[in-house]
């Protein structure tokens, strides 16, 4: 080991002790985070080798073969549905497709699951924000049956209901109703896992998508009508799941209605002086994309990974930049931001990949740094655990070793930018730079990313208090 990386070790240490207690003293001062809008039922599977082996021989290995490099990109048979698993476990790549057909719907049911867990965006983070730090959260079900309530841990996590004209707030387990069942089927796997003759080069998971409220941003009557009464009682919004939407729908209704809405609720949030982050999953359809970059100038913040920023760049940069940034190049990222800033002029963007994070801002502040620190501690956790339950989760991952593979790109920062402490002084903007904490056999993949963007973010705010 390099002499100097010793020092960059201790010093990375002691900043990562000093994030964590200071961020956990601060969450209390938060007083109400509302999460809308995907929440669904996430049923896990960890695939067992042999069991699919059979049956994908059982449903035609033959032709399931000639769709892994020929993916339909959508379920209407089993043999979709096994080509999407095999084609992620092939390149090691996440998928979510949706299940089109009545018949794989049963097929999957039937099949089953090792685990359910509370999923979507907005129902994952209500888990973690209500949950486990114990802040106040209003989280937004489209549909909200038992099953789904009870995966909804104990703790201050809100569901909206107007009796009489009367405004409540109650936990979800209080207020079920005969819904829906909005199931993803989520096929986990570790890296190396083998069928046939293929092999996981990392680990992660495909989504067998059996949901039709999320996919058209289903919005609850509460929410359409009473929207400012539900704002009202927060300090920070955090959006998601406009990543599902199509250009158009059967019955004529098109992503721009939607996300009219949508900016309809960003209004009111932004009269009110709410912060606001929106979580930028991958988002397939590019003229969707195009809207949803357009429409970044109504939040604070915003969230994502390279994946989704490389396809940011291809719609406002240009492709070689959006490969550069696919590479995993550090300086091209910062360019990327850069520009989406330039274009949108959001305050804040977030940036997370696989063993460092990066936040550029508007503002100057140690407390953006802390937060990605503690952000970092979290998603160790939660890779740890698959399940978040409480704060001794995040405090033990300070046990983990720093990424050590990040540190020739902290001393090229430090070098080009003067970068100190993982800050970089930018004049009218910061970037914050931070090693992460990487677990070496996580239990599973699923919302870590959402764990990630919504700690930083809400760990920040907390901070700045
Ligand atoms: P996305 O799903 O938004 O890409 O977020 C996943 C993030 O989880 C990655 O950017 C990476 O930082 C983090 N992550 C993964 Br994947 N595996 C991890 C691990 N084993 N330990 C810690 N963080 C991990
Ligand atoms: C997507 C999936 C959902 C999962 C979430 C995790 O929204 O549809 O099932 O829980 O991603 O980030």
């Amino acid at each position: 080991m390099k002499e100097s990386y010793k020092e960059t070790i201790r010093t990375w240490k002691g900043m990562y002790v000093n994030a964590f207690e200071r961020t956990i003293n601060a969450l209390p001062e938060v007083e109400g985070v509302l999460v809308a809008y995907n929440t669904n039922i996430d049923a896990i599977k960890y695939l067992n080798g042999e069991e699919l082996e059979m049956a994908v021989e059982n449903a035609g290995k033959e032709e399931i073969f000639g769709l892994v490099d020929n993916p339909p990109e959508r379920i209407t048979s089993l043999k979709d549905l096994f080509a999407g698993i095999l084609r992620s476990i092939k390149y090691g790549k996440a998928a979510e497709w949706f299940v089109e057909s009545g018949e794989v719907r049963g097929y999957l049911r039937e099949w089953g699951w090792d685990e359910l867990r509370i999923g979507g965006q907005a129902g994952i983070m209500a888990n973690l924000l209500g949950g486990v730090y114990r802040i106040p959260t209003i989280v937004h079900v489209p549909q909200n049956p038992p099953l789904q309530a009870n995966l909804f841990v104990d703790g201050p996590i809100y569901f909206p209901i107007f009796e009489n004209g009367e405004f409540k707030l109650v936990h979800p387990k209080m207020a079920t109703e005969e819904g829906n069942e909005l199931i993803h089927y989520i096929y986990e796997f570790p890296r190396g896992f083998k069928v046939f003759d293929i092999e996981a080069p990392r680990e992660n998971r495909f989504i067998a998508n059996a949901d039709d409220y999320n996919a058209r941003v289903y919005m609850r009557r509460e929410f359409r009508e009473h929207f400012k009464r539900i704002a009202e009682r927060v300090d920070l919004a955090i959006i998601s799941g406009l990543q599902v939407l199509k250009e158009h729908y059967l019955d004529g209704t098109t992503y721009r209605d939607i996300l009219q809405r949508v900016e309809a609720q960003l209004n009111v949030l932004n009269r009110l002086n709410i912060e606001s982050h929106f979580e930028f999953a991958y988002t397939p359809n590019e003229k969707v994309r195009e809207a949803l970059i357009n429409m970044l100038n109504k939040f604070t913040s915003v969230g994502l990974n390279e994946v989704e920023l490389a396809s940011l760049m291809r719609i406002i940069g240009d492709d070689t930049l959006a490969e550069e940034v696919l590479h995993g190049d550090v300086f091209a990222s910062i360019d990327a931001m850069h520009l989406l800033m330039d274009e949108t002029g959001i305050k804040r963007i977030h940036f997370h990949t696989y063993g460092y994070y990066m936040a550029l801002t508007q503002y100057h502040g140690e407390e953006v740094r802390d937060a990605l620190l503690f952000a970092a501690l979290a998603a160790a956790g939660k890779a740890m655990h698959g399940d978040l339950q409480n704060l001794n989760q995040v405090r033990d991952a300070l046990s983990i070793p720093t990424n050590e593979r990040a540190f020739p790109m902290v001393e090229s920062l430090e070098r080009e930018f003067n970068m100190e402490r993982g800050i970089i002084d930018m004049t009218d903007r910061q970037l914050a730079f931070i090693p992460t904490k990487i677990v070496s056999s996580p239990k599973s993949t699923v919302g870590i990313g959402d764990t990630i963007s919504s700690s930083a973010f809400v760990g920040e705010f907390a901070l700045r208090r």
